[in-house]
């Protein structure tokens, strides 16, 4: 067996993985990352598009910040729309100035890998039949095969970030993690097409027959989602039937349309609620969709990603640098903290802007209710804008009030 030797082993090249390996790397900390799917792949899985001002920021911070600068879109705020009406969430006004960036998964990650691979770091991609060993003593590995030749990864740390489906979660022994979960009766059918933007920010709307929304993606290209059964096919939807329905669900009484063309790709995907207590095992700490997955409403799961790892490299830098194994402690309870409140305001939005089967006219009375709340208290609105736009990221709480708490 072929055998490598770093300091932190990173299973998974999503968001969580690359920017972790980068900002270990600004540190002077080596790392090894394996990903199962090839460059290719990753590069090309369309995922989210909206990114909070601390990830924005953290991004240029790590040097893989300037196409974004160039091509993201800055979103000062949202519309919200019900009842054939529309309700501004203005960002900047609301917030002290703070905005969103739209800029596709994809493009972070080529920018990522890019930023990886000219520096000299290294990605194993295409790895087959990962798994972690020795978790629980002093020098965990990380084994897989790698272009026919079984190789290990001897480490000081593995950080988990595999997302939801990876092997770093499931290999905790039985009985360490409490998990709690809400699974949706509902989906998203996403499209993409190539039309012009429909509005110069993103639209979520309540409709009788349920949630849509309006995204975007370049001049060109639009990001559009309506809440479906997740057990339908996207075969069943001919383009004609996908616009009718969201002309339907997104009309206003003054007649606003979506602009339409053709549909170049289509996926459903399932929406879910789900946290894993503790965020570590060992020397394995968990990241990213490996630990929490959130329901899409919020715009949410690509940016927790970024939260913890930037917690999760603050705490390996110390430790590395003075021997301080306080922050690594603590890492878990202190993401957790913060993934909480995003799961708080996921499924806020998702219960207030999607009508799930079974759900009766007083539920639907009581969420339209909430939204004309938002309209009349700009309170109500500051909250709203203050969890889209991204809670401060919170760092690790003087000595003196842990010991207090
Ligand atoms: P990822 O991106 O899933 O990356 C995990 C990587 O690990 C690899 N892997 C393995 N590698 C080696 N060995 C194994 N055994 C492995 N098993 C898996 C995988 O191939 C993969 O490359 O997790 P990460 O890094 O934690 O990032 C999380 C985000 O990708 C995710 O939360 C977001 O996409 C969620 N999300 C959104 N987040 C936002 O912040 N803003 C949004 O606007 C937003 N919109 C969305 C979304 C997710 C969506 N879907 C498709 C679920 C919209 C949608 C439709
Ligand atoms: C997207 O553009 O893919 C997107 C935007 C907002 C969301 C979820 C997804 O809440």
């Amino acid at each position: 067996m072929k055998t490598l030797r770093t300091q932190v082993g990173i299973v998974g090249a999503g968001p969580a993985g690359l920017l972790l390996a980068r900002m270990l790397q600004l540190e002077g900390i080596e790392a090894i990352v394996v990903e199962s799917r090839s460059r290719a792949e990753i590069e090309g899985t369309i995922r989210a598009g909206v990114l909070e001002q601390g990830t924005v920021d953290l991004l240029k911070a790590v040097g893989a910040g300037e196409r974004m600068s160039r091509e993201g879109f800055v979103h000062h705020g949202i519309e919200l729309r019900f009842d054939g009406r529309s309700l501004r969430i203005d960002f900047p006004g609301l917030t002290g100035g703070k905005s969103v960036t739209v800029y596709p998964q994809h493009e972070v990650i080529k920018d990522l890998v890019k930023v990886r691979l000219d520096t000299g770091g290294a990605i194993l991609f295409s790895v087959e039949n990962t798994s972690v060993h020795d978790l629980d003593g002093p020098r965990p590995k990380i084994r897989f095969e790698h272009e026919g030749a079984p190789t290990e990864i001897e480490c000081d740390y593995v950080a988990g970030c595999d997302g939801t489906h990876g092997i770093c979660r499931p290999s905790v022994p039985p009985g360490v993690l409490n998990t709690f979960e809400r699974v949706y009766p509902s989906g998203w059918f996403g499209i993409l097409c190539d039309a012009p933007p429909s509005s110069r920010e993103l639209i979520y709307a309540l409709h009788e027959r349920g949630f849509a929304l309006v995204s975007t993606r370049s001049p060109t290209v639009q990001r559009m989602y309506f809440q479906c059964d997740p057990a339908d096919k996207v075969d069943n939807w001919p383009e004609e039937r996908i616009w009718a329905e969201f002309r339907a669900r997104l009309a206003t009484r003054d007649g606003w349309a979506p602009k339409e063309g053709p549909i170049t790709h289509k996926v459903i995907v399932g929406m879910r609620s789900f946290v894993a207590e503790p965020m570590q095992y060992g020397r394995l700490f968990l990241a990213g969709d490996a630990a929490h997955i959130v329901p899409p409403t919020g715009a949410k799961g690509l940016n927790l990603a970024a939260a913890d790892v930037t917690l999760l490299a603050r705490a390996l830098t110390a430790f590395y640098r003075t021997g301080d194994r306080e922050p690594m402690q603590r890492y878990s309870a202190t993401c957790l903290r913060r993934i909480w409140k995003a799961q708080r305001f996921s499924w806020w939005m998702t219960s207030m802007l999607h009508r799930f089967p079974g759900a009766d006219a007083f539920q639907y009375r009581v969420q339209l209710a909430e939204l004309e709340y938002l309209a009349a208290s700009e309170a109500a609105r500051r909250t709203l804008a203050e969890n889209y736009v991204g809670l401060p990221l919170e760092g690790y709480p003087p000595r003196s009030i842990a010991e207090a708490g």
